[in-house]
């Protein structure tokens, strides 16, 4: 038994990776006492950068790092992980239509998936940040031969720590007195961030921000579009963020995340809340702490919030009809 948990990162040597590395290594997603190993994956052309990001890395002497290992091969990656953030995916060119992304990921998961069926540890939790990162997931999922399903889980955890900074910044209090926000759907602008059953200081959200039509629009379409006025203001995309928010969800993973303030992941729909089954969809979840998920049931949904989700889960259908030739099973 080997005592560092070995965590893949793909596309390691991007924007995300740079911030997303150091806090893997200084203990984001294991804790304060678990040694972790970085296997890291890149495309051929981009290795000699991953190998200046590695050196950075080892000139970081992190105590908890044990070994970095650079390589373009998945396999390589994979090899016995307990981990697999999948970040690296091909951006959306100019022109491009979204089913040819679809398409032209698709191809790289099918390879991830194979090759994570093929490599990775036999506990082995994957994480899918890349987009469309639903449907990448999902065929990952499907190619990953022998792999429980419900070890495929794609993110959302951005989303929802931009509601609650919208939620906390409109009442005045602090982010971390909001708890529950629920993140339904896709990771696209048609999500549909949740506030119903979240909590603000205790006190339903409603209640505090005491703004019907502000919670109904704007806060809505500013978590949806939230990464665009990003690179309007920054000129590239969020990644800071979403190198924190892959750690939090990685740590939600593994550590137990309960009912009073849940985690928004998005998982193989079972067909709770009426989402479409077999798609991977965002859901209200708490964790045992071993990598293992539950949807939270028995949320109420009213009729504004099942039509709003209705619009975000019929994406995810379309999704997965243009890319159904790539489900292997
Ligand atoms: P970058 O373009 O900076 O980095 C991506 C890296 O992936 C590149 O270094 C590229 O060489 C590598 N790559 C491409 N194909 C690969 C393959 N087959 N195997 C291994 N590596 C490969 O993008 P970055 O800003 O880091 O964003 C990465 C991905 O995260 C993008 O798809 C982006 O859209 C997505 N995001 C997802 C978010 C989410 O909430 N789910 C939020 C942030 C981000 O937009």
């Amino acid at each position: 038994m080997s005592n560092v948990k070995r965590v893949a990162v793909t596309g390691a040597a991007g924007q995300i990776g740079y911030s997303l590395l150091p806090m893997i290594a200084s203990g984001g997603i294991f804790g304060p006492n678990q040694k972790v190993a970085l296997q890291l994956l890149e495309v051929t052309p981009v290795l000699g950068a991953l190998e200046g990001v590695k050196m950075e890395l080892e000139d970081c002497a992190f105590p908890l790092l044990t070994e970095v290992t650079c390589s373009d091969d998945p396999k390589a990656a994979f090899k016995d992980t307990d981990a697999c953030l999948l970040v690296g995916s091909k951006p959306r060119g100019p022109g491009m239509e979204r089913k040819d992304l679809l398409q032209d990921n698709g191809k790289i998961f099918i390879g991830q998936g194979q090759a994570i069926a093929e490599a990775a540890g036999p506990d082995v939790r994957v994480i899918v940040v890349g987009n469309p990162c639903n449907t990448n997931c999902l065929i990952a999922m499907h190619n990953a031969s022998g792999v429980p399903q419900d070890r495929f889980t794609a993110m959302t955890r951005l989303d929802q720590s931009r509601a609650k900074a919208q939620l906390a910044n409109k009442s005045g209090k602090h982010w971390s007195a909001v708890k529950n926000v629920t993140i339904w759907g896709n990771h696209s602008n048609t999500q549909y961030p949740d506030w119903h059953h979240a909590t603000i200081d205790g006190v339903p959200a409603a209640q505090a921000v005491n703004d019907d039509a502000w919670l109904a629009g704007d806060f809505i379409a500013t978590v949806q579009e939230r990464g665009k006025a990003i690179i309007n203001a920054r000129g590239k995309s969020s990644a800071m963020s979403a190198a924190q928010a892959a750690c939090d969800h990685a740590k939600s993973l593994f550590t137990v995340t309960k009912k009073d303030d849940w985690a928004s992941l998005c998982v193989i729909s079972d067909g709770s809340y009426g989402t479409p089954e077999g798609i991977i969809s965002s859901f209200p979840c708490t964790t045992d702490g071993s990598g293992n998920w539950q949807i939270v049931q028995g949320l109420e949904m009213n009729d504004f919030s099942k039509q709003k989700a209705e619009i975000t889960w019929q994406e995810l259908v379309s999704e997965r009809e243009m890319v159904q030739g790539l489900l292997a099973n």
